[in-house]
């Protein structure tokens, strides 16, 4: 049992100035593994107050500096890399396979990226008739969800490293400890201190307070559509930046040419990768009306090479959601569809063997409308559903058709029509025939998906101004 009760403010670990905590639960167990304070509006000022008091030197630390940092951060990273995939497969339920290839990888992944952006980034030019200096945007309150413990966090405090930003990080309340190991990581590589803060508690008090507080000059927050909106509205009133990651129904585009076990795949392994619990998730299978039953049949016999059971367990591909909340909210959407289209394969109730954990049934869906509810809301679970088309400009418009664009999928063979597709969905990431992941490639949404970029040089910026001075005096 991790009894972990501290914040992390001005270089130490406090204890809360509350009593309440919270526990963090194994979804795969269903058992309690630990708990961590339900932190205090007098907790959240004092990691403000730090942050506040750590600006003025970290926003002028160099180029140079932060580099060494960020190095830093990397090393001690993969120091505590065992530690790291542990106990991200107990607070999330991910299996370790996932846990190390996706979720420790993608959490270094940023640091390193940050780096190297960094080494060839100007704050500062000539431009003509003025000289352009990119300066950090303030303190930073940064609250991140529960779907990649490191991933998110690191995405966020890399980019603010980078930019010289002081922050206060609230993780998700369901996933702390992996941000706790990240904060002992950042204070051992020698980070200033005030200059990373992390305050754990529920959104309602922290989070809340962070988009409402007067001394943090721009929130970073991912998560759902809805805390979203709150967030915009509590930033109002101080007119703080915002930058917001929230969800999406991200189309898979099968192009007529596609190899159909290859979009099969492509189509499972978005469903089935963290038990479908991904932003970027490509939940509608737009396929040719005449390689429909193909594809069926594909996606049916290849779904058991995604084994659903113990995450700690050899040769699992997907382990439990991480809830029960997320367990009843999959459910529903499971038995909206079964009124809404035909089910191929799953349903609702646990997966035989299986009923310890918040394990659910991977499910199929076909015949579905694009304007279903399980066609036009986010699931976040290993559901998906399969969408026919008769030509390349419907198969566009069912793609455009949601309120979402964070992300897009293009799967099949001809130069031009991949070039074609991919230029003509609007949504913030397109990737065609599941091309690897560029850590520098700019990660966010258009529409409802959100504000702002994360991830490389686009990402560092979230966290700059833009200051333009006119009648600089030579040096
Ligand atoms: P959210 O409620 O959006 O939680 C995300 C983060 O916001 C957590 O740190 C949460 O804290 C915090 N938060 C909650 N209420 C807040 C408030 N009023 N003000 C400020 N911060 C607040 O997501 P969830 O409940 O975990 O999941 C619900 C649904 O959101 C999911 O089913 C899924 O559709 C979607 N979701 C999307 C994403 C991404 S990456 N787009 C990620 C997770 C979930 P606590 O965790 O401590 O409550």
């Amino acid at each position: 049992m991790r009894q972990q009760t501290k914040h992390f403010i001005n270089g130490e670990w406090l204890e809360s100035t509350g009593s309440e905590t919270i526990d963090v639960i194994n979804p795969a167990t269903e058992e309690v593994i630990g708990t961590i304070s339900s932190g205090t509006e007098e907790d959240l000022n004092k990691a403000v107050k730090a942050a506040r008091q750590a600006f003025p030197s970290f926003s002028k630390s160099t180029k140079e500096e932060r580099i060494h940092w960020l190095e830093n951060i990397v090393e001690g990273y993969e120091a505590r890399k065992e530690e790291l995939v542990n106990i991200m497969t107990d607070e999330l339920g991910a299996p370790l396979t996932v846990s190390e290839d996706v979720h420790y990888q993608m959490g270094i992944g940023h640091f390193k990226q940050a780096a190297e952006s960094l080494s060839t980034y100007s704050f500062e030019e000539e431009r003509g008739g003025h000289t352009l200096m990119k300066e950090s945007v303030g303190v930073s309150g940064l609250i991140t969800p529960w779907n990649f413990p490191t991933n998110q966090v690191s995405t966020k405090i890399a980019s603010a490293i980078a930019a010289g930003s002081p922050v206060v990080l609230k993780p998700a309340s369901k996933t702390p400890f992996a941000a706790m190991i990240l904060a002992e990581i950042i204070a051992e590589a020698g980070v200033p201190k005030g200059a990373f803060n992390l305050v754990n508690g529920s959104g309602s008090v922290i989070g809340n307070g962070i988009s409402k507080h007067p001394d943090i000059d721009f929130v970073s927050f991912t998560g759902s559509g809805s805390v979203g909106e709150k967030i915009m509205q509590n930033a109002a009133p101080t007119i703080k930046k915002v930058a917001l990651e929230l969800g999406g129904k991200s189309p898979i585009v099968v192009l007529g040419d596609a190899d159909v076990e290859e979009a099969a795949k492509t189509a499972l392994s978005n469903i089935m990768t963290n038990t479908g619990q991904v932003c970027s998730a490509g939940t509608r299978v737009i396929v040719p009306h005449a390689m429909k039953k193909e594809f069926e049949d594909k996606i049916v016999d290849l779904l058991p090479t995604f084994p659903v059971g113990d995450p700690r367990k050899e040769g699992i591909a997907t382990g439990p959601l991480v809830s029960k909340d997320q367990w009843d909210t999959v459910q529903s959407y499971i038995e909206k569809g079964e009124n809404e289209a035909k089910m191929l394969v799953g349903g609702t109730g646990k997966p035989e063997g299986l009923e310890t954990g918040y394990y659910a049934k991977p499910t199929i869906f076909t015949d579905v409308s694009n304007d279903a509810v399980i066609a036009q809301e986010e699931i976040f679970g290993p559901v998906t559903t399969i969408i026919a088309y008769e030509d390349l400009e419907e198969a566009i418009d069912i793609a455009n058709d949601t309120v979402y664009g964070l992300a897009g999928f293009v799967v099949g063979k001809n130069p031009e029509t991949l070039q074609y597709v991919a230029s003509n969905l609007r949504a913030g990431r397109i990737t065609v025939n599941n091309a690897e992941t560029d850590f520098n490639g700019p990660f966010g949404g258009y529409k409802q998906s959100g504000i702002g970029r994360e991830w490389g040089d686009f990402g560092i910026e979230e966290y700059l101004e833009i200051k333009s001075v006119h009648g600089m005096p030579a040096s």
